[in-house]
């Protein structure tokens, strides 16, 4: 494994002094501005162009050296990057964290304060969008040469806020006041076109061309953000495109006196890039979107084509020794058929070699088995915005009929209607993830129960046809951020009892194993528990106005608002417990405090319906003396990076309930288990893979397997005999339609009830009902044993290195990209 070095302790040798002096250079030069009157923005603002200084240098170094040695890059195509503030990130990867804290504090400034004057990042929903963020996290830290490619959303994921309970959406500026951390490049400029109609032309040997005439065309400005990795040495770039109307296009609508319609379709051209799709799953239909897809694509690949040939000019013979591209998702599976028209119509490439050469470039990760989030976009919208690209998608589509699936199953059109790229019916679509199997060399799943229901109920006949196509790689997070930078208590024990190479060769916290039963060692990790979970009570103080005692169990579960997840599952025995305290006003449990992060899309009614009952039931309970503090509920409001980094080192109990099969793999899971929370979970994603790491007396598996769930819905489920045989479901549910929780407005509350029973309970709640509660009984009788308690919270933590997105990179290294290392020279 190619191993980066520990962080030198300053990057570019800056001392506290240097950096200092430089951070007053700033004020003066950069924000015009000076010590005395120098607002908390303007300081952040000078402090992170003193970090810039370093980090552009590396940045040069880093670019200098990739081009002279002209190596092989992975290229990331996402619509999505969840990155969350990048400043104290910057630092700790730059070994400047401890310099830095002192220079400001010699200049009577708070670092932490600092950092609050920095928006997240949110260009990105949820774990889609912060895997990407990881992986290029660890891809200039492991020094592979690599590229992140995206949008430069204006308005990241909304900002969420209750009012009575409900959920409401606010927009996120993060860039109103411009970010210290883009660098703009007009020099980079692409220009993308979109609509209109194409015509076929014969040349003067009669070869027939396809000319697209098109109906608008857009420019692509890039920003690029540098990507500064763990040691300082690599610092790569994510390149994410922002829209503006074409200069060439306006002149021609001004010339013909169409002023206002110059504004209008200015205006359209910079919507592209205007918003984020708040969704997580996908908005399949949404015009917009398949532009928004386009639009990045096709700038992306300009982008790469232009520096091929900077290096290779018109010898294409190399570019797929050179390029590799992975597709996050089908989102950017559009590039497949962009890439191809570049090479038939731009490069006059014949169409075999043209699909030679693609084959070679493409890999796809499906992180998803959903139905609603398969992406299928009808042909109609594809004829009218992309008229070239549908025909190519056309040609792919028939001759993959003919060549393969004819060929190994002659005459059978059941298996070509269930394999065509073009899904037939009143409203024929295109079928996306199809599209991304047939033009990639290898495709993957993000866990490995995943992996293989991809193989097995996605894409059977693809494996028949390419068995050799389909691989997994396991999702990892990045313990700088994830650990070093949260949780810098806990990383301080580590240095001290593994060592300081953890962070980037994680599987030395095994080591820790040995210190499981140590009565010193377990009394420093919970006081470290113990006090970041008194840090985080302020927190909730502060944004909730509850108060929770540290003492308690703290039980989180933070992730997207949506049924699979089943929130609801949690609500359902937060009720049960409120209910047997009620019964009993002795009842027996370990104070719990169950919390809550999640924000639900804005159109999905039913999650917003279980944020609006979360809230409710919290009222009554914290409010209801009976309870004697035993169980307290808190929602914490907008969720997102910078919460959940205050959040996981918080924890006790790490709630991973999806029903089994839905969760591809989740990567919260991993960030809590390595902080030392204790996970109740079902076995879905990658908690199996955690389960196998850290032994089952230290995780809570509960509920259906996979197959079970199969069963089950094969023979018929009916989630009323759950209700008519569980008198406390039964009582819980009628609970939900009385007035209870929301005095003089009987039902409200009801659409969970209505969900699982009318509903059909579609993610088995009421079916896994008992198990977790008994797996919840079986956590408070844990917790009661301290020092049982502080052996479990020391093992997660020793033995989940496997989940560095270190790990990850190397599988796709290894599986799938072939990059070699390539050391930058400071
Ligand atoms: O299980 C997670 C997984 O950990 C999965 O649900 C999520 O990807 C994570 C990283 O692999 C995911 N997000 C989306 N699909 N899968 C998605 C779909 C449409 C729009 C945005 C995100
Ligand atoms: N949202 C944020 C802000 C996160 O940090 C994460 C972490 O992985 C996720 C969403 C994904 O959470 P999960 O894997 O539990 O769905």
């Amino acid at each position: 494994m190619n191993k980066a070095t520990s962080p030198k302790t300053a990057a570019g040798g800056a001392s506290t002094e240097q950096l200092k002096q430089n951070i007053i250079k700033h004020l003066h030069s950069s924000l015009g501005t000076d010590v005395n009157k120098a607002s908390s923005q303007a300081w952040w603002r000078a402090t992170c162009a003193a970090v810039n200084e370093q980090v552009f240098d590396g940045l040069r170094n880093t670019q200098r050296t990739h081009y002279q040695q002209d190596t092989r890059a992975l290229h990331y195509f996402s619509l999505e990057y969840l990155m969350g503030r990048l400043f104290s990130n910057n630092l700790h990867n730059l070994g400047l964290y401890a310099q830095a804290k002192q220079a400001l504090s010699e200049l009577g400034m708070n670092i932490a304060d600092l950092e609050d004057q920095e928006e997240d990042m949110a260009l990105g929903n949820g774990g889609l969008g912060r895997l990407a963020a990881c992986f290029i996290d660890s891809l200039a830290t492991l020094n592979y040469p690599a590229i992140g490619y995206g949008i430069h959303y204006e308005h990241g994921l909304f900002k969420q806020s209750f009012q009575d309970g409900r959920q409401i959406e606010r927009p996120d500026s993060w860039r109103e006041y411009g970010n210290p951390w883009e660098i703009c490049r007009p020099e980079s400029v692409q220009e993308v076109s979109v609509y209109g109609y194409v015509e076929t032309v014969y040349d003067l040997q009669g070869t027939m061309k396809k000319v697209w005439h098109p109906g608008r065309i857009i420019k692509g400005v890039p920003w690029d953000i540098p990507v500064v990795g763990y040691n300082g040495s690599s610092v790569n770039v994510l390149r994410l495109w922002e829209s503006r109307a074409s200069d060439f296009f306006n002149w021609d609508v001004f010339n013909s006196g169409g002023y206002i319609d110059a504004a209008r379709q200015n205006i359209e051209a910079e919507t592209i890039s205007k918003v984020l799709y708040p969704n997580d799953d996908t908005d399949a239909g949404k015009e917009l979107r398949l532009i928004q897809q386009y639009f990045f694509c096709s700038c992306s690949l300009k982008d790469i084509i232009r520096r091929y040939k900077r290096a290779h000019g018109d010898d294409w013979s190399k570019f797929p020794q050179q390029v590799v591209i992975q597709l996050n998702d089908t989102h950017p599976a559009v590039a497949i058929p962009e890439l191809m028209r570049i090479l038939i119509d731009r490069a006059d490439m014949s169409w075999d070699d043209a699909w030679a050469l693609c084959q070679q470039v493409f890999a796809y990760t499906n992180h998803t088995l959903l139905p609603e989030a398969l992406e299928r976009w009808p042909v109609r919208l594809f004829e009218k915005v992309l008229p070239r690209h549908i025909e190519i998608i056309y040609e792919i589509n028939r001759r993959f009929l003919v060549e393969q699936v004819d060929v190994l199953w002659p005459g059978d059109n059941a298996k070509k209607r269930k394999l065509s790229i073009i899904e037939e019916g009143d409203e024929p679509m295109v079928r996306m993830g199809h599209l991304s199997v047939v033009g990639s060399f290898k495709v993957n799943g993000v866990a490995e129960i995943h992996s293989k229901l991809v193989q097995s109920d996605l894409f059977p006949e693809m494996v028949a046809l390419w068995p050799d196509k389909f691989t997994n790689v396991t999702n990892g997070v990045t313990p700088r951020r994830w650990l070093k930078a949260c949780n810098p208590r806990l990383a301080k024990l580590l240095d001290e009892k593994v060592g300081s190479g953890w962070p980037v060769d994680l599987k030395l916290l095994s080591k820790l194993a040995e210190f499981a039963d140590d009565a010193q060692v377990q009394d420093n990790f919970m006081a470290i528990k113990q006090q970041n979970k008194a840090d985080f009570a302020k927190e909730v103080k502060k944004l909730t106005k509850i108060d929770i005692d540290p003492a308690a169990i703290f039980d989180i579960q933070i992730k997207r608002l949506h049924e699979y997840k089943r929130q609801h599952l949690n609500l359902l025995h937060i009720l049960a417990l409120y209910r047997r305290i009620l019964q009993n006003p002795d009842y027996d449990m370990v104070p719990r405090v169950f919390i809550f992060g999640a924000k639900a899309a804005p159109g999905y009614k039913l999650a917003k319906e279980i944020i609006y009952a979360i809230n409710k039931i919290a009222d009554k309970i914290n409010n209801d003396k009976r309870v004697k503090n035993r169980l307290k509920v808190v929602f914490m409001p907008n969720y997102r990076v910078t919460l959940a980094e205050k959040m996981i080192p918080a924890a006790d109990v790490s709630e991973q309930i999806s029903t089994a099969g839905k969760e591809a793999s989740g990567t919260g899971n991993m960030k809590l288990a390595l902080n030392g929370a204790v996970t109740v979970g079902t076995l879905d994603g990658a908690n199996i893979e955690i389960a196998e790491e850290v032994g089952n007396d230290n995780i809570a598996i509960f509920g259906l397997t996979v197959d079970e769930v199969k069963a089950l819905h094969a023979k018929g489920y009916h989630s009323y005999d759950y209700y008519h045989n569980n008198p406390e479901i039964k009582a819980i549910l009628d609970w939900l339609e009385t007035d209870y929780f929301t005095p003089g407005k009987p039902g409200e509350l009801a659409a969970i009830k209505h969900s699982l029973l009318e509903g059909g309970d579609p993610y088995l709640v009421l079916a896994d009902f008992e198990s977790y509660a008994k797996a919840q009984q079986q956590i408070d009788s844990w917790y009661r044993d301290k020092a049982g308690w502080a052996r479990k919270a020391i093992l997660n933590t020793a033995l989940v290195g496997k989940f560095t997105s270190d790990r990850s990179i190397e599988d796709y290294v290894s599986r799938v990209w072939r990059l070699t290392p390539c050391k930058v020279a400071n």
